[in-house]
C-alpha cells in the first residue's frame, strides 16, 4: 500500500490531482491530521531560552481532541519525529486494533511514514493521548495532550477546564530536556522525576475566576513518574470522577488529593474566595509546597454558591455479575533497589541480576521481566477476573490496564470506584476486578514509564 506521502509524489500533486476521476475526488475526506515532530517552546519561564520538545501539531501539551460521545475520533498521526511511534488513547474502552501499543496492537509508525486511528467514543469523560514507543523517552520529550469526551447533556458548570500536570528534567543552564532518558538509578529507584513542574506546558498557570463561579477541573497527570499530592485554597467542592468514570455520588473534596502517573480526577469546585484574593491548586500544606494552578478572583459569577451537583450520568460499564466465580489472577512485582530480586527470566530465560543490571532490567511480574510472549492471563469474553496485585518493592506503582476499567475490592470485599490506573505504595497488596469485556491483546504496566521500560510490562488476551 502507498503511504499519503508517496501518493503525493507519485501522482505528481495537485496538478495530477485535478485529473482524477470524480470518484476518487469524492472520496471520504482524510481524518484530521496529528503531526508528531520536534519544535522549540517557551516551557520555562522568559527568560530562560525556548526548549526543543517532541510534541503533537506544535504545542506541548499536544492540541485538545474533544468529541462528544458516541462519536468517533479520527486522527491521521503522521510522524516527523526521527524515531518510530505510535499513539496511546489513554482509559478508552474502544478497539483493540486502535490501542497504540507498539509491539502489541500495531507495529511502531517508522519516521515519515503515518497511520490512521478510527476509534469510539463510547464514555464520557477525561483521557488523554500519549505515544507508547519508547514511552519513557517520547512522553518526556512532550508527546501528549489531553482528550476530552463530552456528556451529550452538558453538566451544570460555569467552566470546564483541563489542567495537564506534568514535571520535565531540564538543564537549568541550556534550558533543554536531558537527553539521560535510560539512567540506571531512574530505572531501578522512583522512575524518571523532572526539575521544572509545569500545567498545561506552563511555569505559573493562571486563571482569573469570579466568586461562586463552578468549575469543572479535570486534573490529568501527565508525568513521567511523579505523584502530585494535590490540596486546595478558596476552593471548595466536590470529586465527580475518577480516570473518567463517574463515581456513583459525588464525594466531598478530601484535603489532599494523590495522583499517581497517568490518573485522572474530575473536580467540580466553586470559588470560595474573596474579590482580589487567590484560589490555588497545588502542594500548598507542606513546607517545600508549590502552586499548580492559581485562580486570581474578581468580580461575582452570582450572589450565592449553587446546591450540590448531581452526579455525572454513568458510562455504560459492564457490572461485576459472576464476581463470586471470577478467574483468579495474581501479579507479583519485585525488583528495583533495595529489592530482593536475586534472579529473573528476561527474553525466555533466567539471568541474574548483574545480568539483568547491565541490560537495563531492574523489574519483574511473577518473576518475569518485560514483554512475553504468552499473556499474563488469557480471559474469554465477559469472563470476571480477579486479580490480587502484590507491590513487594520499596516503591509505588502506578499499573494501567489498556481496554477495560477495573475496580479496586476495599478490605471488606466492596468494590471500589471503577479506575484504569492503580496506584500502589511500597509493601502494598491490591485486590482488583473487572470483567473481561473488549476482546484483544491489552497492555498492563507500571505508568512510571522508567519502570515499564526496564520490566514492568506485560498483556493480558481477551479472547472472542
Ligand atoms: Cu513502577
Amino acid at each position: 500500500m502507498l503511504s499519503r506521502r508517496s501518493f503525493i509524489r507519485a501522482s505528481g500533486g495537485a496538478a495530477a490531482m485535478a485529473a482524477l476521476p470524480a470518484t476518487v475526488a469524492r472520496a471520504k475526506a482524510a481524518a484530521p491530521e496529528l503531526v508528531a515532530r520536534e519544535y522549540a517552546v517557551q516551557l520555562l519561564p522568559p527568560d530562560y531560552p525556548e526548549t526543543s520538545v517532541w510534541g503533537y501539531d506544535g504545542q506541548a501539551p499536544g492540541p485538545e481532541i474533544r468529541v462528544m460521545q458516541g462519536d468517533r475520533i479520527a486522527r491521521r498521526f503522521v510522524n516527523r519525529l526521527p524515531q518510530a511511534s505510535s499513539v496511546h488513547w489513554h482509559g478508552l474502552r474502544a478497539e483493540n486494533a486502535m490501542d497504540g501499543v507498539s509491539g502489541l496492537t500495531q507495529d511502531a509508525v517508522p519516521p515519515g511514514e503515518s497511520f490512521d486511528y478510527d476509534l469510539a467514543a463510547e464514555d464520557a469523560g477525561t483521557f488523554w493521548y500519549h505515544s507508547h514507543n519508547r514511552s519513557a523517552e517520547q512522553v518526556a520529550r512532550g508527546l501528549y495532550g489531553p482528550l476530552i469526551v463530552d456528556e451529550p447533556t452538558p453538566p451544570d458548570v460555569d467552566r470546564d477546564v483541563t489542567l495537564m500536570l506534568d514535571d520535565w528534567r531540564v538543564d537549568p543552564k541550556t534550558g533543554q530536556i536531558t537527553q539521560d532518558f535510560d539512567a540506571p538509578h531512574d530505572l531501578s529507584h522512583g522512575g524518571r522525576l523532572g526539575n521544572f513542574i509545569s500545567t498545561n506546558g506552563e511555569a505559573a498557570y493562571q486563571l482569573p475566576v469570579r466568586r461562586n463561579e463552578r468549575l469543572r477541573l479535570r486534573i490529568v497527570n501527565a508525568a513521567n513518574a511523579r505523584l502530585f499530592t494535590l490540596g486546595i485554597q478558596g476552593l471548595d467542592g466536590w470529586l465527580m470522577a475518577y480516570d473518567g468514570m463517574p463515581v456513583t455520588s459525588p464525594e466531598p473534596m478530601p484535603e489532599t488529593l494523590t495522583l499517581g502517573p497517568g490518573q485522572r480526577v474530575d473536580l467540580f469546585v466553586d470559588v470560595i474566595a474573596e474579590e482580589g484574593e487567590e484560589a490555588l491548586l497545588g502542594r500548598i500544606d507542606q513546607s517545600k509546597g508549590y502552586v499548580q494552578a492559581a485562580f486570581p478572583v474578581s468580580g461575582r459569577a452570582s450572589a450565592n454558591r449553587r446546591p450540590a451537583p448531581a452526579p455525572l450520568p454513568r458510562n455504560r460499564t459492564p457490572d461485576l455479575a459472576g464476581l463470586a466465580d471470577a478467574a483468579t489472577l495474581r501479579l507479583e512485582m519485585s525488583g528495583g533497589a533495595m529489592g530482593s530480586m536475586r534472579e529473573a527470566i528476561w527474553k525466555g530465560s533466567s539471568r541474574n541480576a548483574d545480568e539483568l543490571m547491565e541490560n537495563g532490567q531492574f523489574w519483574a511480574f511473577n518473576g518475569l521481566v518485560g514483554m512475553t510472549e504468552t499473556p499474563l492471563a488469557r480471559l474469554s469474553l465477559g469472563q470476571v477476573a480477579r486479580m490480587t496485585v502484590v507491590n513487594d518493592t520499596v516503591f509505588p506503582h502506578a499499573m494501567h490496564l489498556h481496554g477495560m476499567h477495573f475496580r479496586v475490592l476495599a478490605q471488606d470485599g466492596t468494590p471500589g470506584p471503577l479506575r484504569d490506573t492503580l496506584l500502589t505504595a511500597r509493601g502494598e497488596t491490591h485486590e482488583i476486578v473487572f470483567a473481561a469485556d473488549n476482546p484483544g491483546r491489552w497492555a498492563f504496566h507500571c505508568h512510571m514509564l522508567s519502570h515499564a521500560a526496564s520490566g514492568m510490562m506485560t498483556w493480558i488476551e481477551v479472547t472472542a
